[in-house]
């Protein structure tokens, strides 16, 4: 495929409902998307990067210009046999690995398109239904997040993941699992704690969790190992493993026994299925993270679920529980009993609805080759 241009295009949408983590409520989403055309082809990626570098360092005003100066002119004009090539093409760039996968699963989804094949096909996925669970914000009452546990549990969905920090953890996890003894639950702490907080985090071991996430430091590993030792709970990593490297050490060190993958954090399709690999060469268990995407991401991140060691229940949920429309058609639905069904058509499996992003576009920008 000869890669022609690169349209970025900067989306607002605002989310059904407030979104919120130890560092931040969320209301409204600048999603950057990212159009490759090559060969009459249309294929879409997008950047998971966030409105602040609050969950990682990279933003959507970092992921902006590296595309447009670096990323995108590194694959401009250039004719690839498969989107893996990208990688190497892009790797001079340090870092930036939000802006890099949103290039490189452009490209995936153009192969796929070129090739007529499901792009989970394409990645080497042999689940066609994914297992999914939520993952649900801080609120302002408990009463308000137990509310929002029904809700979620009633549709069907099979695992519930709460954000805590402190003062809103031990408490909130007592009332939970005082109402639903059985479920299958977790929290997400992005990085709210430390080491010194030990004693704290040691009560987290009394509710039967599935895991605690990223507990401490969002760059950190070791101190998660010595952690990891003292509690009973399992620990999963999400922030602190942008790629192979980190996963295999983290493993070796018992950082964790559970590795969250976002294919934007790491990088891009070809590194998350590395992570993928390495974690089911020691059996660990992976899960598909989510961002809060559009469902250009969320078609992605089904796509990613696929692979045969995704056996925990993702963060990737219907596109309702975000968006009073979505920009792919048909939306993403689970079903009540919590799965969602991969979709057979080549590519994405969706179509994605051009004259809806037309309308949510705040600004765009055509890059093409040797300009
Ligand atoms: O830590 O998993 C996280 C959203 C934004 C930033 C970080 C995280 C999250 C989520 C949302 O938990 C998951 C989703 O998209 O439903
Ligand atoms: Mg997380």
């Amino acid at each position: 495929m000869k890669i022609e241009a690169i349209t970025l295009r900067e989306i607002q949408m605002p989310l059904v409902h407030f979104f919120e983590t130890s560092f931040k409520r969320t209301f409204s989403r600048r999603i950057l998307l990212l159009t490759v055309h090559c060969d009459g082809i249309e294929a879409w990626g997008e950047c998971v990067a966030g409105e602040d570098p609050f969950y990682s360092s990279e933003w959507i005003e970092s992921s902006w210009p590296t595309i447009k100066q670096y990323l995108a002119p590194a694959v401009l004009g250039r004719t690839l046999a498969t989107a893996h090539e990208s990688v190497a093409l892009m790797a001079k760039v340090r870092g930036h690995r939000m802006a890099k996968a949103a290039v490189e699963n452009a490209l995936w989804d153009a192969e796929a398109q070129e090739k007529q094949i499901p792009l989970w096909k394409l990645l080497g996925g042999t689940l066609s239904e994914i297992s999914c669970g939520v993952s649900i914000g801080i609120q302002d009452s408990i009463e308000q997040l137990l509310e929002k546990i029904q809700t979620e549990l009633a549709a069907g969905y099979r695992r519930i993941k709460v954000k805590v920090k402190p003062g809103w953890d031990v408490n909130v996890l007592e009332r939970i699992r005082s109402r639903w003894s059985e479920i299958l639950l977790s929290c997400d702490a992005n990085s709210a704690y430390t080491l010194d907080e030990l004693e704290h985090l040691r009560k987290f071991d009394q509710f039967n969790l599935l895991m605690i996430e990223q507990p401490l430091w969002h760059d950190d590993i070791y101190y998660h190992s010595r952690l990891q030792q003292e509690l009973r709970t399992a620990i999963c990593l999400d922030e602190s493993i942008h790629h192979a490297r980190d996963a295999a050490k983290a493993l070796d060190i018992n950082a964790c026994r559970i590795i969250n993958i976002k294919v934007g954090r790491v990088g891009g399709f070809t590194e998350a299925r590395t992570i993928h690999d390495i974690c089911a060469s020691r059996n660990i268990p992976v899960w598909c993270g989510g961002m809060l995407e559009s469902g250009i991401g969320r078609a992605h991140n089904i796509a990613l679920s696929t692979l045969h060691n995704f056996r925990l229940p993702g963060d990737v949920s219907a596109s309702k529980r975000y968006w009073k429309e979505d920009i792919i058609e048909p939306e993403v639905e689970v079903t009540p009993q919590g799965t969602i069904a991969v979709r057979n058509e080549p590519g994405c499996g969706f179509r994605v609805r051009k004259d809806l992003i037309e309308k949510l576009t705040v600004r765009q920008e055509t890059i093409r080759a040797g300009a």
